[in-house]
């Protein structure tokens, strides 16, 4: 590994917080401190810390609803984050965006984004603005295999390439979008990203629980998007760990293929190998996971201590035509 003590140790810590954070969320959810919908990113985690640690930090991200991962990888506090999923004043969006709609454009975090989709033409334009204001920023669009079927899917990939826009089209292929396998919802099977061809962007189907091999195959393809040859698709393959939402009874799937998935587990395959490569020792990674679970406690307490927004800013922030300002 091309890495040092101190890089290993981050990207490990930064998958631990994430493990940690959505295991608590998920307990949250289950007293009903949590409310609303709560998609967890447990089996994910490798992609947006391998991706997000090889960008700038003006590089802009922008995401769907699974976006705890993201939002954590890219540096928001926990605390900020864990009250925006209670619906907490002092959380990202006032309380009022909650799970899916975590926001900091200070980070240049664009969104958290319910609409399956949706965030593909938004990182287009944002790419646009970034190339028209000749700003040296990449733009990296995380989206689902459930995704890759629409119209703006092919319309955002057709537009970026045509105009050599500086996007990283990230997918992370889980095999499911909600209850349905991609074998039955894409004509061109698992290799979905052979479709970025038709539009000549290069492409890569990399394995998604490898946070080095993620982190190395985005640092390349940052290179050559920064060098003005337009954008490149990752296909990143990947399995969440537990249901589509906390609510999912999950009778689609059988437990032994989450099984061998789990086998796979990105924390604990990048922690041995770490030890085998005597990069981490037992007693660091011991550490890690006690910072770690300190800074999810803390993040805990600050949210159940923080104020639900007040009435009187029921409107604030939103767009209502009816409303005389
Ligand atoms: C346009 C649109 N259609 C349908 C939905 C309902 N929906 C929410 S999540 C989801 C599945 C998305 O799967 P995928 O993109 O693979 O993401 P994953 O949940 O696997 O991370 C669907 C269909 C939606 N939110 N938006
Ligand atoms: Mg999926």
């Amino acid at each position: 590994m091309n890495l040092d003590n101190g890089q290993v140790t981050e990207l490990y810590e930064r998958m631990l917080l994430i493990r940690r954070f959505e295991e608590q969320s998920g307990r949250l959810y289950m007293e009903g401190k949590i409310k609303g919908f709560l998609h967890l990113y447990i089996g994910e985690e490798a992609i947006a810390v391998g991706v997000i640690s090889a960008l700038r930090d003006d590089d802009y991200i922008i995401t769907h609803y699974r976006d705890h991962g993201h939002a954590l990888a890219r540096g928001m506090p926990p605390n900020v984050v864990m009250a925006e999923l209670m619906g907490k004043a002092t959380g990202s969006s006032g309380g009022k965006g909650g799970s899916m709609h975590l926001f900091d454009v200070r980070r240049g975090f664009m969104g958290g984004h319910a609409i399956v989709g949706g965030q593909l033409p938004i990182a287009v334009g944002l790419a646009l603005s970034a190339k028209y204001k000749g700003e040296d920023k990449v733009v990296v669009c995380f989206f689902g295999d459930g995704a890759v079927n629409q119209g703006e899917f092919h319309e955002s990939l057709n537009m970026a390439s045509l105009w050599d826009l500086p996007v990283l089209f990230l997918l992370e292929n889980n095999l499911y979008g909600m209850g349905t396998h991609v074998d039955r919802t894409h004509a061109g099977g698992r290799d979905i990203y052979m479709s970025a061809d038709a539009y000549k962007i290069p492409a890569a189907q990399i394995d998604g629980m490898n946070v080095v091999e993620v982190r190395e195959t985005t640092q390349q393809a940052l290179e050559r998007i920064r060098s003005g040859k337009g954008p490149v698709f990752i296909e990143a393959m990947t399995y969440r760990f537990v249901g589509h939402s906390v609510q999912d009874p999950q009778a689609y799937r059988d437990s032994s293929e989450i099984e061998q998935w789990r086998a796979k587990d990105p924390l604990d395959a990048f922690r041995e190998t770490c030890i085998a490569e005597a990069l981490l020792s037992e007693e660091e990674t011991a550490q890690i996971d006690e910072t770690v679970r300190e800074t999810v406690a803390e993040a805990t307490r600050f949210a159940e201590e923080s104020q639900e927004p007040s009435l009187e800013s029921l409107y604030d922030n939103v767009y209502d035509r009816t409303r005389q300002v």
